[in-house]
């Protein structure tokens, strides 16, 4: 028998992923587990904690005696936007893989339009051997970042890296050694100084649709790539996608690189699937590491329960 509080998980994650990592989680503190079907009629009073993405909205009525609530992923909006919640803190994933996986996808993608894959490829699909003259050097290009939270942080350090001129963009002013920051009064001029813009900003009322055609068109149009650059791994519903495919299509951007959409799956519809200026990956930038989550949520708790207090909990507030 154990005196500790249960801890229930509803994470809408590969299934597979999940059951690897359970059995030697949370030692000692009984899980209660939604995706096992005995559990979907389980009186959940007794639960302390809930671990949960994209969870299923009744759970938060049902489980009455919870602590806290913790989020599958580095974003919250999942739960902030979707469910009626009690006042109880609401804790976020921060973590060094997820981390690192986000900032290799935005090099990866900065990188891809740099180097012209989209030529590239499809000169080796037709077999043409062909150097594009005039290859422009990672540091004749600005990479702008918009979010300087924990992931555009480590984006902004990674990029400066590979030789990019890396500005960023954040509600309040950042201090990161070799990179010019802006605050939210700067975005004008932020705008204007990029070639390549990154979104990595979490979904808040301020941030819906805040990628849109009037901010596409203070892009910096005279940079070495010949037009602008949208990169989005934050969150889909902060872009507004039909001005994204009208801008990508009359040439006021030149190319995206989008992982994240306002609907996802994305619509086999959607006219961003087969323009050719546009690489599609499936929200797959950083999926959470399933067993670096639950060593995080047991660390949180541990620490709750030590009357420390809870790291990386989110301001209801501002939505992040
Ligand atoms: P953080 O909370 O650490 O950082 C958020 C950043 O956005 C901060 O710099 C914050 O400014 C800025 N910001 C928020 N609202 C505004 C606003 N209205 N105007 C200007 N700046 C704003 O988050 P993370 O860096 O950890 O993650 C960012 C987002 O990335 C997540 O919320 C999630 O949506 C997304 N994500 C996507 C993944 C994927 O696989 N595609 C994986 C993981 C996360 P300030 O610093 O001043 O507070
Ligand atoms: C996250 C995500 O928020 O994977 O962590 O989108």
């Amino acid at each position: 028998m154990t005196d500790k509080h249960p801890i229930l998980i509803d994470l809408r994650f590969d299934r597979e992923s999940v059951l690897r990592a359970l059995p030697t989680a949370f030692p000692g503190r009984p899980v209660i587990d939604m995706g096992d079907a005995a559990n979907r009629d389980r009186d959940l009073s007794d639960a302390g904690y809930a671990l949960v993405w994209k969870p299923d909205p009744d759970l938060v009525r049902r489980a009455t005696g919870l602590k806290a609530i913790f989020s599958g992923g580095a974003g919250v909006d999942h739960i902030l936007s979707n469910y009626q919640l009690p006042d109880l803190p609401i804790v976020r994933f921060v973590d060094r893989s997820l981390t690192d996986r986000m900032s290799e996808w935005v090099v990866w993608q900065c990188l891809h339009h740099l180097r012209n894959g989209f030529t590239y490829a499809a000169q080796q699909r037709a077999r043409v051997w062909s150097e594009i003259a005039d290859q422009p050097e990672a540091r004749d290009v600005t990479v702008g970042l918009m979010g300087l939270g924990v992931l555009g942080a480590d984006a902004a350090t990674k990029l400066k890296v590979m030789g990019f001129h890396v500005i960023g963009w954040s509600r309040s002013k950042k201090d990161i050694a070799g990179v010019q920051t802006f605050d939210a009064a700067g975005l004008d001029e932020f705008l204007g100084r990029t070639d390549i813009l990154v979104g990595l900003l979490p979904l808040t009322d301020d941030t819906r649709g805040i990628y849109d055609r009037a901010l596409f068109s203070k892009l910096s149009q005279t940079g070495v790539l010949g037009g602008p650059i949208f990169l989005n791994a934050g969150r889909g519903g902060s872009q507004n996608e039909a001005d994204l495919a009208a801008c990508l299509a009359d040439g006021t951007l030149k190319a995206a690189s989008l992982d994240v959409f306002v609907s996802e799956p994305l619509d086999t519809n959607s006219p961003l699937w087969t323009l050719p200026n546009v690489v599609v990956t499936p929200h797959a930038a950083a999926s959470s590491d399933v067993r670096a989550l639950f060593r995080h949520v047991e660390e949180q708790v541990n620490r709750l329960e030590s009357g420390e207090p809870l790291q990386f909990v989110v301001d209801r507030a501002s939505g992040y």
